[in-house]
């Protein structure tokens, strides 16, 4: 694989989840929140361009407990009662440029955000960056095309 020497991108990006108390107990299921888990890139810029897609591997008490997001939103919404770690793997474009992972422990229940409107919502999201180091040609060409 023919690789851009000397060559580093870097792109922002942002993951996380968000959640919502149903304010009760489910009878049928026990779930008490819906929940959002996502990732973004942090700018404008379309993420189709580099992203080819996103895996979130939830908890196994989840029925099909790998999603797979092929184009933007790339997020999971879901209902549940627990915290448990999410494991958020992206894929590239470039099949030769390996897919990352990142790790987020989905928050139900803090940091608890008062919005503008009145309603509390749980918000706990990261910003991170991914490197491309000496990325593949066809992915650099991607990454820098205008
Ligand atoms: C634990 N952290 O250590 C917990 C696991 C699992 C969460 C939490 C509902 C799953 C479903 C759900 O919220 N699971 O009903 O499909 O045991």
């Amino acid at each position: 694989v023919e690789r851009m020497k000397g060559k580093r991108v870097v792109r922002p990006i942002v993951y996380g989840n968000t959640a919502t108390s149903f304010g009760y107990k489910r009878e049928s299921d026990q779930h008490t929140h819906q929940w959002t888990v996502f990732l973004r890139t942090f700018n404008a810029e379309d993420p189709t361009k580099f992203i080819r897609k996103v895996q979130f591997k939830l908890h196994d008490s989840y029925a099909n407990s790998t999603r797979v997001v092929e184009k933007p939103p790339y997020e999971v919404v879901e209902t549940g009662w627990g915290e448990f770690e999410i494991q958020i793997r992206i894929y590239f474009i470039d099949p030769n440029e390996k897919p990352i992972t990142a790790f987020h422990y989905l928050r139900l229940f803090q940091p608890l955000v008062t919005m503008p409107n009145g309603k509390q919502q749980v918000i706990a999201e990261y910003f991170d960056e991914i490197i491309f180091q000496e990325p593949t040609v066809p992915m650099y060409k991607a990454l820098t095309a205008g």
